[in-house]
């Protein structure tokens, strides 16, 4: 079974302005809507469109956790949150216009989590996980919970020997890279503070992993996303670059988590690296054209997967 944990969910409020947004003037709303924060929730939202079974769970509060748990199921996708008495699921803001040019995210801060709110989570939602079975954690826990808490959590994974994805930054994704660990998608700034080095481009990425091979020693498969510039994804045996088709971007939130759903998908149904590659991509483009901040068009990403340029390294 896949398992996607997401330790600080929201709910996303997408706002669309008639006009492109501009500082200083009155942008007046053209459409609003509700919709899942993430950012596990959009990798089990992305499993769940490719017929993937999953299980989207985590950590948040009480209130309104069921007007998460809705927003999922218009997805498809079943949730069932460890919940914390009163505390709220955070609001998340996004903003769109029709510039084509990504939208803005402003997020709340959601609250910090402690080591018997891990046990409680563990036993009470995780009580089955198993050897085969993969974890994705995706999205790190609110800023304010200290690391050994993290670090706890991997440890009461790391007992139960799944398989590690791991989609996170800072000093989690720190944390994490001292564990064996199947997948971890950084993007190129991420990549760029555990390599300590500026990465500029998908070459830069490749050139940094051989150099840093010790440092990354636990990690299986790397995926390095650089927006709309592509992805690299690097292993021991072979390496690839994937560069997105062009899309009308309508809002870019979530692009990522759904690449990270086509990654885990590929993965876990044992595709080639190549085919990993070119589905995740499409995946990731079809999501920027949706007006929300989950879901993509099944149909839409057979066709973008045939736009898709790749590029196997080394030959
Ligand atoms: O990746 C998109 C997204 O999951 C949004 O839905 C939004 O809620 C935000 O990211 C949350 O990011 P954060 O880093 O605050 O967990």
């Amino acid at each position: 079974m896949i398992y996607t944990v997401t330790l600080n969910p929201a709910i996303d409020n997408i706002i669309k302005t008639k006009e492109i947004l501009t500082r200083g003037k009155n942008n007046r709303i053209q459409e609003k809507y509700l919709d899942v924060g993430g950012k596990g929730t959009h990798v089990s939202v992305g499993l769940t469109l490719l017929g993937q079974k999953n299980i989207c769970t985590g950590i948040t509060g009480e209130k309104r956790n069921q007007d998460l748990a809705d927003l999922l199921q218009t997805y498809g996708t079943e949730s069932l949150f460890y919940t914390i008495t009163n505390q709220e699921v955070r609001n998340n803001y996004i903003l769109t216009d029709e510039s084509g040019k990504g939208s803005f995210m402003i997020t709340d801060y959601g609250f910090p989590l402690k080591k018997e709110q891990i046990d409680h989570f563990f036993s009470e939602r995780l009580s089955e996980l198993k050897e085969e079975d993969t974890v994705v954690i995706s999205g790190n826990p609110c800023m304010h919970t200290d690391i050994t808490v993290f670090s706890y959590f991997l440890d009461k994974l790391e007992e139960r020997k799944v398989r590690l994805v791991a989609d996170v930054s800072g000093e989690f994704l720190t944390e994490i890279l001292k564990r064996e660990v199947f997948l971890i998608k950084p993007n190129q700034h991420e990549f760029s503070e555990i390599v300590n080095e500026n990465l500029t481009t998908l070459e830069d990425c490749i050139a940094a992993y051989w150099k840093n091979k010790s440092l990354l020693k636990n990690v299986k498969n790397i995926s390095v996303s650089m927006g709309g510039t592509g992805s690299v994804f690097l292993t021991d045996k072979e390496s690839y670059i994937f560069e997105p088709p062009f899309v009308d971007t309508v809002n870019d939130t979530g692009s990522g988590d759904a690449f990270v759903s086509g990654l885990v998908y590929g993965l876990v149904n044992a595709l080639s690296v190549k085919e990993i590659g070119i589905l995740a991509t499409a995946i990731g483009a079809a999501k920027a054209e949706e007006e929300k901040s989950t879901g993509f068009n099944i149909q839409r990403v057979e066709e973008l997967k045939e736009q898709v340029v790749y590029r196997k390294i080394g030959e």
